[in-house]
């Protein structure tokens, strides 16, 4: 690790380029100082965080990069975008909303995205680009691109799991990333000194092997510039990441709202005098017609983008439910290990899958945990680290949401990650990852990524795994917009649904039980995708209407087999694909059967099978001959003891209690 001392500064630059840089930090200040007028006029609304004194980050960084370069932006993002080479008319018509702005008024301030221009995002979570950042470097590895990616971020970022997950995994795999830390001193009113227990943050980022890292004054332009060009270029060589601590210093305040009570005036002042168009203006000789002229030029652009921002249509009201729609998969076969026809368990047919996924599409690959020699904790992935080796099936650390993370930037790059999580309850630890950030991209940046993305987690219970290893998580994300959540409950539609899902381009959650893997079914055609959002009728009935998905399938065929034998005619649904929901085909069963029961092994409560009979109210109520009514697990977290475990879980003899009485009361 080498650490610069502040102020260590190249020779001067030759005068145009001084100008040159001068004249973009300038069109920064302007632009903000222009915006801030306006959202104290009211004229623009939503949070701002502005840049104000931090210009010669973005502008020195942005000076070493090539076009084609990708860099990942932060809240305080506007000159990151604007150094990157946006057009100040756009990025400021975004920001007030309009249909001319970058993302139709989608993104707003702190959510901007221009892939043109490499510019692949900001993002209103604290550190939430990073593991972005190091995904779309692994593409640009994986692809043979030669570019490199920055990822921005604050000190309060660098205090993050993200950032530390994020570090380690791109030192790791020597991704070609530069993370540049705008150090201002506070995240928001928190002084670094009481954020991080480090002597600095180059310090603490330079441990990680492999990693260099740098500090540099982020007040003086050419200081960052001549700092960024060899770790940009280092990292384009596949020498690995780095890190530039930038020490800068934030003008104005965090956003609107802010006083500024928690620092003094003397300090602000102490800082102006260091103000980097100061520092540039002195270092260059610029002389005060030069200034005056870069000025101007500067003046006039912001007055015009402030004219065709305020002057440019809102956004019309169809844009607030567009880019969700899930589209259709174009058919293609794949190589299948398994021959079709064959009988074969749920494992094995998962294990084919992805094979043939991995053979047909080199954009394909998978990461998770133990994923290797292992094969996975359920064997899933055995002796796929064989075929395709350790860059196509990337073991990973315990850092889920920093590769969850990684593989949602590794998609925004153009590859088709499929994820594992160990066990779908760990699914909390990247929450943020899949909440915010796969499921939101496309849609806030007003579909111009695409998050294709498959994360795949064994769930349910299993005989004694306990409160934190048996868990239906699955309803917790039915009320997420822009996540797919499917969960099949045989060979055939696990096969299908996964073809499906990982060529398809939107993000899905790939739920497999358990109990289901040693499950056997044949291996259907290699042809054969399920689309998502369609379920399937596992029986013909007249009677009743059992709704259900995953391992509760075979809960409802034996009760519908035991109802029967009583004569009473039961039809059973298969979800397959949870969000989307078949609305349609349950509302058509139930209209036939008028009765129904949503059997599942979670909870009820706030879960899949709320959301099916809120759904089904609507569409139903005149054709009901009996309430519909629930069956899922008691309320309660899983207990160890296997007795305690059957005594919470739905069984057909608690089935039967509920549909008998339907069947002979109403
Ligand atoms: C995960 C998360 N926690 C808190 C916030 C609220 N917040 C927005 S910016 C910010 C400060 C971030 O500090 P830093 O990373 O140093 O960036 P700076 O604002 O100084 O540019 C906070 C607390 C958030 N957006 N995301």
């Amino acid at each position: 690790m080498t650490i610069l001392e502040p102020g260590a500064t190249p020779h001067p630059p030759s005068p145009a380029a001084a100008l040159r840089l001068y004249g973009e930090m300038l069109r920064i200040r302007r632009f903000e100082e222009e915006l801030q007028r306006l959202v104290g006029e009211g004229k623009v609304g939503g949070t701002t965080h502005l840049c104000i004194g931090q210009e010669a980050v973005p502008v020195g960084v942005s000076a070493e990069l090539d076009r084609t370069d990708l860099v990942v932006s932060t809240h305080r993002g506007h000159g990151h975008l604007l150094a990157k080479g946006a057009r100040a008319d756009r990025a400021l018509a975004e920001i007030a909303g309009r249909a001319t702005g970058y993302c139709q008024g989608k993104g707003g301030s702190q959510h901007v995205a221009v892939p043109e221009i490499g510019h692949m995002g900001s993002n209103g979570i604290t550190g939430g680009g990073l593991p972005i950042a190091a995904g779309l470097a692994l593409a640009q590895r994986l692809r043979g691109t030669g570019r490199c990616v920055v990822g921005y971020l604050g000190d309060g970022a660098a205090c993050t799991g993200n950032f530390h997950e994020t570090l380690n995994l791109a030192a790791l795999w020597r991704l070609p990333v530069v993370f540049v830390l705008e150090n201002n001193g506070y995240a928001m009113s928190m002084p670094v000194a009481r954020e991080a227990a480090c002597a600095s943050f180059a310090d603490w980022a330079g441990r990680y092997r492999g990693l260099v890292a740098r500090q540099v004054d982020g007040n003086d332009v050419l200081a960052v510039r001549a700092a960024a060009g060899p770790l940009l270029a280092r990292a384009r060589a596949g020498e690995g990441p780095a890190l530039l601590e930038c020490l800068t210093y934030r003008a104005c305040g965090h956003s609107k709202s802010d006083a500024r009570v928690y620092r003094t005036r003397e300090e602000e002042a102490l800082w102006a005098a260091r103000d980097p168009l100061l520092v540039l203006a002195a270092r260059a000789g610029l002389d005060e017609g030069e200034i005056q002229r870069a000025r101007a030029a500067a003046d006039a652009e912001i007055a015009a983008a402030v004219t065709f921002a305020l002057g440019s249509p809102v956004p019309a009201p169809e844009l607030a439910t567009a880019h969700l729609d899930v589209p259709a998969v174009p058919a293609a076969a794949a190589p299948s290990a398994i021959p079709p026809g064959t009988q074969t368990t749920f494992t094995e047919a998962l294990r084919a899958t992805l094979q043939g996924e991995l053979e047909r599409d080199p954009a394909v690959f998978l990461i998770g945990e133990d994923m290797g020699a292992y094969g996975g904790a359920f064997g899933v992935t055995r002796g796929l680290l064989h075929r395709f080796g350790q860059e196509r099936i990337r073991e990973t650390p315990i850092s889920e949401n920093g590769f969850v993370g990684l593989a949602v930037g590794a998609a925004m790059g153009g590859l088709r990650p499929v994820a594992e999580l160990m066990f779908g309850d760990f699914v909390t630890c990247c929450m943020d990852a899949l909440v915010n950030h796969a499921a939101k991209i496309r849609y806030m940046y007003a579909g111009q990524v695409q998050v294709p993305f498959v994360l795949r987690m064994p769930v349910g219970r299993r005989n004694g795994y306990g409160a934190t290893h048996s868990q239906s998580p699955e309803g917790w994300f039915l009320n997420v917009p822009g996540l797919q959540v499917v969960f099949p409950a045989t060979v055939e539609d696990a096969v299908g649904l996964l073809r499906t899902a990982i060529r398809g381009s939107v993000p899905v959650l790939f739920l497999e039980h358990k109990l289901l893997y040693p499950a056997r079914g044949a291996m259907p055609a290699a042809d054969h995708l399920v689309p998502l959002g369609r379920a399937r009728i596992d029986r013909e009935g007249r009677d009743l209407t059992l709704i259900t998905y995953g391992h509760a399938l075979g809960l409802c065929r034996t009760a519908a087999d035991q109802l029967a034998a009583r004569g009473h005619s039961v039809e059973i649904v298969d979800l397959r694909s949870l969000a989307p929901l078949d609305v349609a085909t349950c509302a058509a069963s139930v209209r036939r059967t008028g009765r129904a029961v949503v059997v599942q092994e979670a909870s009820p409560i706030g879960g899949v099978a709320d959301r099916v009979v809120g759904a089904l109210v609507a569409e139903v109520f005149a054709w009901l001959r009996a309430p519909i009514l629930r069956v899922g697990a008691a309320h309660t977290p899983v207990p160890s003891a296997p007795a305690l475990e059957d005594a919470m879980m739905p069984d057909v003899a608690s089935l039967l209690r509920v549909a008998l009485p339907l069947l002979t009361e109403y």
